[in-house]
């Protein structure tokens, strides 16, 4: 008798309670930071995004704009703009748009949903722009077979948002090395990064005066007593931000009140008063720091960007 087969749903939900307890089984307990992105999450990232304490998002609008034309010169005539991780698709069309007759545009993204509809608003917006999405895992390379059919011309990786910061210095690595490895001599990347900067401002943007941040934190509690059948009690979890100069980066944390423990789908998880969740990691570069990271994956630093406070940086690399 054929057995029925489990449900993509099933599936994720399973990786999911797996991925709950190995961290949570942790000396120091953590949570991987993806799971904080559900829909909820999602749209509580947003509003984190338009925060006066989140000065990241709009340092980076800033630069954007005040640098386009810079930007585009640059990148030089006939590009194919590559955006792992592509999301809503916003942030790259005034590039497009400032672009020298660009070949086309190549979003990957993981939600078909999202990136469906984004591709449905940038065929209204630029018309004549060819676009290719690609529904997949960026760090798949699987997601990046499709460059073949522009075999000509020259490709430029995206990638703003300071979302390299979330990986650590060896993913980051890693990472860049793997998008080097899917480009050809004199391909670019264009790619933003939250600075080094004074403690104060780093940790009032990821404990903001709104409580937003917190709410984003707690909400990876949420969907663990609503997807695993879980019953964390929110008040006992405090959220708590704060940057580790050693590091250099900005660690999120959920602290325990009390001493307590709490059942995740029959499993028993116990907590110590003051004990931490350890939920994601915000690495801060300087852009000499930066730019040896480029030189260590094949990319050689072209120039950067920044605003007038230093806060972020836009940096332009190209692949030796
Ligand atoms: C999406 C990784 C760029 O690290 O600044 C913001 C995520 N977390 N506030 C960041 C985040 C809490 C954000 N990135």
């Amino acid at each position: 008798m054929a057995l029925p087969s489990q449900s993509e749903e099933q599936i994720q939900d399973r990786e999911f309670l797996r991925d709950v307890l190995e961290g949570l089984g942790r000396r120091q307990k953590a949570l991987p930071c993806k799971y904080l992105y559900d829909e909820t999450g999602s749209r509580l990232f947003e509003r984190i995004c338009e925060l006066d304490d989140y000065y990241l998002t709009r340092a980076e609008a800033d630069i954007f704009s005040k640098y386009l034309t810079d930007m585009a010169r640059r990148i030089g005539p006939a590009a194919l703009i590559v955006e792992p991780g592509a999301g809503n698709c916003k942030k790259v069309q005034q590039l497009l748009r400032q672009l020298d007759s660009p070949t086309g545009y190549y979003p990957i993204d993981i939600s078909p949903e999202i990136l469906m509809a984004a591709q449905g608003r940038m065929a209204a917006q630029l018309p004549g722009l060819t676009i290719r999405a690609v529904v997949g895992d960026f760090s798949d390379p699987e997601a990046w077979t499709g460059l073949m059919d522009f075999p000509a011309c020259k490709k430029v990786v995206f990638f703003p948002g300071s979302t390299i910061g979330n990986f650590s210095p060896q993913h980051a690595e890693d990472l860049l090395a793997f998008f080097k490895s899917m480009l050809q001599p004199g391909d670019g990347l264009l790619i933003g990064t939250d600075l080094v900067k004074d403690a104060v401002v780093l940790e009032r943007a990821y404990a903001d005066s709104e409580h937003v941040t917190a709410a984003f934190n707690k909400n990876i509690l949420v969907r663990i007593n609503n997807e695993l059948n879980a019953d964390f009690d929110l008040a006992l979890f405090a959220h708590r931000a704060f940057y580790h100069p050693l590091r250099q980066r900005v660690e999120m944390h959920l602290v325990s009140l009390k001493t307590h423990s709490v059942h995740i789908a029959g499993t028993r998880v116990y907590f110590e008063e003051g004990e931490t969740i350890h939920t994601e990691n915000s690495h801060k570069y300087s852009v000499a720091g930066f730019n040896c990271l480029l030189g260590k994956t094949g990319f050689t630093p072209v120039c950067h960007w920044s605003d007038i406070q230093r806060r972020y940086a836009v940096h332009y690399a190209q692949v030796n």
